[in-house]
């Protein structure tokens, strides 16, 4: 059975452009699954402690025959390899994969929560995700109808890079 998966990926450490990119390639060779799309990358506005870096963010639509805790091992792989270092709550991190939605599940369990609890009061998930998903439907309604509720200056910070 296959599962449309929804990732978040964002880096501000280490040329946090750089480990994007190369973590979007890697995604693309996760088992057993395959990458559909991929929004632009952006740069935003860190939420969390404002003495940190900018973020680099993108979200990406891959299909699994993953479990999602299979699927959530590949991505904390991957943080893994670009040696991300979880000091700092909220703090800079040189790679972090969320997954944002599961199908239509909701998982809540010690190690994942699905869909994401703040996805949807985040300028760097939910304008991706528009990129790519112009009519997504978030709990009953138009994920577009709630961007004029998110944080003014994070949607001015919010800048197309690539
Ligand atoms: N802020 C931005 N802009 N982008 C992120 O990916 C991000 N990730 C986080 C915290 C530290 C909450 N802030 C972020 O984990």
């Amino acid at each position: 059975m296959n599962t449309k998966v929804i990732i978040g990926i964002g880096a501000n450490l280490n040329n946090p452009l750089e480990q994007v990119k190369l973590a979007l390639t890697e995604i693309a060779q996760i088992k057993n699954s395959k990458l559909l799309k991929c929004s632009s990358l952006y740069e935003t506005k860190p939420v969390g402690p404002q003495d940190q870096p900018k973020f680099i963010n993108a979200v990406a639509i891959l299909e699994t025959s993953l479990t999602a805790l299979e699927f959530l091992d590949e991505l904390q792989a991957l943080e893994n390899s670009h040696l991300r270092k979880r000091i700092i709550h909220w703090g800079p991190r040189t790679l972090d994969l969320d997954i944002l939605f599961w199908g239509n599940e909701e998982i809540n369990n010690e190690r994942l929560i699905v869909p994401h609890k703040e996805f949807s009061n985040r300028v760097f998930t939910v304008l991706p995700l528009l990129e790519i998903e112009p009519n997504f439907i978030y709990k009953g309604t138009p994920l577009k109808n709630l961007v004029s509720t998110l944080p003014q200056d994070d949607l001015d910070a919010f800048v197309k890079i690539k």
